[in-house]
């Protein structure tokens, strides 16, 4: 009979479907309002001569009956099984070890020049910031340093248009200063600078310094060693040797420079193999700053009287500065973004 195959095709077909969306097709083909195979039947019943009508009738309803429950059940196992898997899916195993968030920070130059700073400020010392993009005359005019004078040799660096550079020192901020406000001044100021050098374990093109400059009355050069004396014990503590020397700046008379004792041949001069040691290059020491009396000449060219005032300033490099203290072999490994260089500084 029609209605039995009807109803055996349509569990058959309800059995291969394995998923809630699938079941609509299934579901139009046997009982749709339209074309359904039961449907028709029902629909055509009055057809049927009475005795008929009334076996397949109640027959038909049956199976409808049926089926509809049986697609309802399928319907809900189905829902509860993908639920079942997407719980799966979406099960979290609080075992697992969690996400690393790796926060940045700030690069070791930038926090060196921060604490630096902080030693000086408790000196007293205030900051001042100038640009890196420098006129010729501040970077040497002003600063004692006359076009072809030797010096400017040793601060060969990256010539712009317009007689401008790229500064090669943080002096030029020492004439911006003095050129816009008097006495007394006592100040530093951190920032890049740029020299066309050709780069080794001391030596990069693009480094930073921390400059100082003090102008007042009756300013002496045993002021300017205390003062860097100070730093240098708070920085480095007591154990580091440092020595102070004679030395000669255009900008500065007398002159002179600190260096500090090499940490890698902690001044033998040798390395463990007996060897000339490549970072102070068998010296002992590594040059940390450039120091001095400001030159009469250049207060005389920012227009501050010689014969009322003295000072005294420095130029530091931070990056031989940090060398030194957290013990780095090259300087070229604070350009690199290695991240494993840079987290040993946390
Ligand atoms: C100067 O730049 C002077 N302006 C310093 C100064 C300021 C002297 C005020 C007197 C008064 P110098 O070229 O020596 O001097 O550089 C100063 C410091 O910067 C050096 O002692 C060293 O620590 C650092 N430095 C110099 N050249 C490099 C380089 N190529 N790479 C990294 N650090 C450097």
């Amino acid at each position: 009979m029609d209605l039995e195959s009807i109803e055996k095709d349509a569990l058959e077909d309800l059995n291969q479907v394995t998923a809630v969306s699938d079941m609509e097709t299934v579901y139009i083909k046997y009982l749709g309002r339209k074309e359904g195979r039961l449907t028709v039947i029902l629909r055509n019943l009055g057809q049927l001569p009475p005795e008929e009508k009334k076996k397949v009738g109640q027959e038909a309803n049956r199976v409808r009956a049926s089926l509809e429950e049986k697609f309802s059940e399928k319907k809900a196992l189905l829902e509860s099984a993908s639920l079942l898997t997407h719980l799966e899916k979406e099960k979290v195993d609080w075992s697992l070890p969690g996400l690393e968030f790796h926060r940045g920070t700030a690069h070791p130059i930038l926090n060196a020049i921060r604490e630096i700073s902080d030693i000086f400020r408790k000196m007293g010392f205030d900051i001042a910031e100038g640009p890196e993009v420098e006129t010729d005359q501040f970077n040497f005019t002003d600063l004692n340093i006359p076009e072809n004078h030797p010096a400017r040799d040793m601060h060969d660096t990256f010539y712009l248009e317009g007689s401008r550079v790229m500064r090669t020192h943080t002096s030029p901020v020492q004439v911006r200063i003095m050129r816009s406000a008097q006495p007394p001044i006592r100040l530093i100021s951190p920032g890049r600078v740029f020299r066309h050098e050709a780069t080794d374990a001391t030596h990069a093109a693009i480094f930073h310094q921390i400059e100082g400059l003090v102008v007042d009355q009756h300013v002496s050069f045993s002021d300017l060693k205390a003062v860097l004396a100070h730093f240098s014990e708070v920085y480095f503590g007591t154990q580091t040797r440092v020595r102070f020397l004679p030395s000669y700046f255009p900008f500065v008379e007398p002159g002179a420079q600190m260096d500090v004792q090499c940490f890698l041949c902690q001044g033998t001069q040798k390395n463990s193999s007996g060897q000339a040691c490549p970072l102070c290059k068998a010296t002992g020491w590594i040059e940390m700053l450039g120091a001095g009396m400001v030159h009469s000449q250049v207060f005389r060219n920012v227009g501050i009287d010689p014969e009322k005032y003295s000072g005294f300033a420095f130029g530091m490099g931070v990056e031989r500065i940090l060398m030194t203290r957290s013990q780095v072999r090259d300087i070229r490994y604070f350009l690199e973004s290695d991240i494993r260089f840079l987290r040993q500084f946390k």
